[in-house]
């Protein structure tokens, strides 16, 4: 158990600065009060999550969102609350400009003013001690025949490559595929094997991320990080869940089977290990739930889904596999899925100084009073869409 407790103590889970901002859909954003009206507002209310769950360290960014005049004072506030700078986010997909495409636009003016964007996304990376690029692609065509779909693949090649050299000393990027919207005919990068071929091209810089709304309904996700990590090409999840589509629901909320199956392939792949550099990040948007406790929420789903990967009994797993017992097999798995996980996350918080059920302490902490009170006036964050 003491491997176990350790293994969990060490988890670190990335919160989305975007999940502290409103969000919502084409037909609405819902306004809630206290939502944050600035970064150092968003980093503010990630650091509660931190404090609460004692595993979420770092913030992920997202550029133009998280825009400041000086990116090293964020880093700086950010430390104060006891929180780093996660993953910077770039943002190709909210310029008129980019309505064609954006590093796949057939007009080489918009294609550069959308690399020079990811170029100062690293700029920004060097000014904030952030080792970690994620790149998402909102590129594709909605008609057949609206562009060549091999050329936009020779620009986004062209783009990638430009970026990966201006890649520094320890920094990566994550290229995230996505199978459809706003694109509804082809997406560029639409799934894992385009990321992937694109990021073996480039070099060991160059990894895939995740995200768990971002695949046809049926896709076995779990293979897909298995293979990625036997290929040292998983660089992270963005994780969130869904019924239908990209409904970034909090993560393991719409399946937790699923979650739990991911975590096992992590833990056997070995991509909890803090070497494998595997970035588990959330990427949500809590549109009618409150947005801190709905980050501690997931972060806490994430946590659960890990402690029973880890009490998979890999010895008499690995038996009954090896006799072909099927049976056997899968109730060994499901031993651990269908095992209460929340006594003993609940200890390890304690043990950890931490309150045992951080929903509650939250609830009772007064913070969200506070910043509702406090954060009147001003422009509360959102996507800017
Ligand atoms: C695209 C995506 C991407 C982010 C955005 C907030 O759907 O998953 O990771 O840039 O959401
Ligand atoms: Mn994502």
């Amino acid at each position: 158990m003491t491997d176990i407790k350790a293994a969990l103590r060490a988890q670190h889970i990335e919160t989305p600065s975007w999940a502290y901002g409103n969000s919502g859909t084409r037909f609405k954003v819902f306004a809630q009060k206290g939502v944050p009206r600035d970064p150092y507002e968003k980093l503010a209310d990630a650091a509660q999550v931190h404090a609460y769950t004692g595993i979420a360290p770092t913030v992920a960014l997202h550029i133009p969102w998280d825009k400041v005049d000086d990116y090293a004072d964020l880093a700086r506030h950010a430390r104060e609350l006891g929180v780093g700078i996660g993953a910077i986010n770039s943002n190709v997909f909210q310029d008129d400009d980019y309505m064609l495409g954006s590093v796949t636009n057939p007009s080489a003016r918009v294609r550069r003013k959308a690399t020079d964007h990811l170029l100062e996304c690293v700029d920004i990376m060097d000014a904030t001690g952030s080792d970690t690029l994620k790149l998402w692609f909102s590129d594709g065509i909605n008609y057949p025949g609206q562009d060549d779909i091999r050329a936009r693949q020779d620009r986004l090649a062209e783009s990638l490559a430009e970026v990966y050299d201006r890649l520094g000393e320890g920094q990566r990027f994550l290229l995230e595929y996505k199978l459809f919207e706003p694109a509804f005919y082809a997406t560029d990068v639409p799934d894992w094997g385009t990321a992937y071929a694109h990021c073996v091209k480039l070099g060991p810089k160059a990894q895939v991320v995740v995200d768990t709304g971002h695949h046809a309904p049926g896709t076995n996700i779990e293979f897909i990080v298995a293979f990625l990590l036997r290929e040292g090409k998983l660089g992270g999840f963005d994780f969130n869940s869904r019924f239908y589509a990209d409904d970034d629901l909090m993560v393991g909320a719409a399946d937790p089977f699923q979650l739990f199956r991911i975590m096992f392939e992590v833990v056997r792949g070995g991509g909890l290990d803090p070497e494998a550099g595997v970035a588990f990040m959330l990427d949500q948007c809590h549109n009618i739930e409150p947005k801190i406790p709905g980050q501690i929420r997931s972060v806490m789903n994430v946590q659960e889904a890990t402690a029973k990967a880890l009490l998979v009994d890999r010895e008499a797993l690995a038996a009954a596999q090896s006799e072909g017992d099927v049976l056997g097999a899968n109730a060994v798995f499901m031993d651990a899925y269908n095992t209460d996980v929340r006594p003993l996350l609940a200890e390890l918080r304690e043990e950890s100084g931490l309150a045992p059920d951080p929903m509650t302490a939250y609830a009772k902490s007064g913070y969200f009073e506070k910043i509702a009170a406090e954060r009147v006036g001003g422009n509360q964050a959102g996507w800017g869409a």
